[in-house]
């Protein structure tokens, strides 16, 4: 899939590296509460363009029609046309409304109706796919070991496909067929060593609990103490290509104002790794969610499974890293623009 993602006069030089590069690429699914911050759009926009990522698919975690749609258009923007996405039910028509700040605006609905596109156009999210079953479906097909799930939102439909048994899609039950797919699970939640957070608490934090408690397979963390400080999305605002829907989700939602960066961050370790910007804090033991979404590091030397991340750079140069790799992911896709409502 990312060997579509070139613009037209760069195939010929690109596309035989980038196709032969492809059966590495990193398989991931994206599970995202895209509603009331703007950073799961930034999560979506690099994990879409990344020329080493073969997105297999995206679950909307929050069961608002326009957050399913949002995911849908900004897929679609970036070439991701036929990207299956599933969204929590029963749907509303929910919209955020900044009710603590009074200073944050909507964006999904926006988003949604002026860059409707993809597996699920405007008026179509009814069409999404159940998230349990997009995951059963999408992993049964993935080669062994080869899936990474990137959490950057709320754990319903991760406890709904862990309570899963034998379906159509496969004779393996829910944890059984994590073991045979999943190779990490990157979660944004929680603060290390301890802490209370709102990925965590936000949605149903006894989901949260079940999910990070029981998930027996690798897991490493990203927690808010990492992305609170590092801020982005200010160069996509003012250099960022005219016409592009993330670029407009930042406008709308923080009114031309940098945010924290804790889902592209996260998506940046779970396509890349430790690469530059990151270290782990502790090489042993694992997380522990309380039933209210609290959570603490237990440092127990006979567990590796588990990771938490740190920065190793000041927030600044991280900012700006992100900063960086969103105005590329944006022009990377030029070549294949969709025109929006506006324009058309
Ligand atoms: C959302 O709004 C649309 C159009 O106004 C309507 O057709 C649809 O039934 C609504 N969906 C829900 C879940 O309320
Ligand atoms: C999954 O099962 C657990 C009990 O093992 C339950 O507490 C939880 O609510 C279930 N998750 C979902 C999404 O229904
Ligand atoms: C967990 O990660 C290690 C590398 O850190 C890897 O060797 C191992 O295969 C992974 N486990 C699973 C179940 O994929
Ligand atoms: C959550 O529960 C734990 C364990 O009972 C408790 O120690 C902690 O204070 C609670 N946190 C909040 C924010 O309620
Ligand atoms: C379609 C759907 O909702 N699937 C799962 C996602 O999360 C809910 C919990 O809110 C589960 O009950 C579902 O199984």
């Amino acid at each position: 899939m990312a060997c579509l993602l070139f613009p037209v006069v760069l195939i010929s030089t690109l596309i035989a590296h980038e196709c032969t590069a492809s059966p590495r690429a990193k398989r991931l699914i994206i599970d995202t509460d895209l509603f009331s911050d703007v950073d799961d759009a930034g999560a979506l926009l690099l994990a879409a363009t990344a020329p080493t990522v073969d997105l297999l698919a995206v679950n909307v975690n929050y069961p608002s029609t326009y957050s399913a749609l949002a995911a849908s258009a900004i897929l679609a923007h970036y070439g991701q046309n036929n990207l299956p996405v599933g969204v929590r039910r029963p749907l509303t028509n929910a919209t955020f409304f900044d009710s603590w700040f009074f200073e944050l605006g909507e964006y999904t609905s926006k988003v949604a109706y002026h860059w409707s596109g993809g597996s699920l156009p405007w008026g179509h999210a009814e069409d999404a796919w159940d998230p349990v079953a997009l995951y059963r479906k999408v992993l049964s097909e993935a080669p062994d070991h080869s899936v990474t799930i990137v959490s950057i939102g709320f754990f319903d439909n991760l406890s709904g496909l862990l309570n899963t048994s034998s379906d159509i899609y496969s004779p393996l039950s829910g944890p059984d067929l994590i073991a045979t797919k999943v190779s990490e699970l990157v979660i944004m939640g929680g603060e290390y060593p301890s802490g209370y957070e709102y990925n965590f608490w936000g949605g149903n934090p006894y989901l949260t609990a079940h999910v990070v408690n029981s998930w027996k397979g690798n897991i490493t963390f990203s927690g808010y103490e990492i992305g609170e400080n590092v801020m982005s999305g200010l160069r996509l605002i003012n250099e960022g290509p005219a016409g592009d829907p993330v670029k407009a989700a930042y406008i709308y939602y923080g009114y031309n104002t940098a945010r924290p960066s804790f889902d592209p961050l996260t998506v940046l370790y779970a396509i890349e790794g430790l690469g530059g910007l990151f270290e782990y804090g502790a090489e042993y033991g694992y997380n522990h969610v309380e039933p209210n979404g609290s959570n603490r590091w237990i440092y127990d030397k006979g567990v590796t499974n588990q990771r938490f991340l740190r920065l190793r750079v000041p927030k600044d140069r991280a900012g700006a890293e992100i900063d960086e790799r969103l105005l590329r992911a944006a022009y990377s896709s030029q070549g294949q623009k969709s025109f929006t409502r506006q324009e058309l």
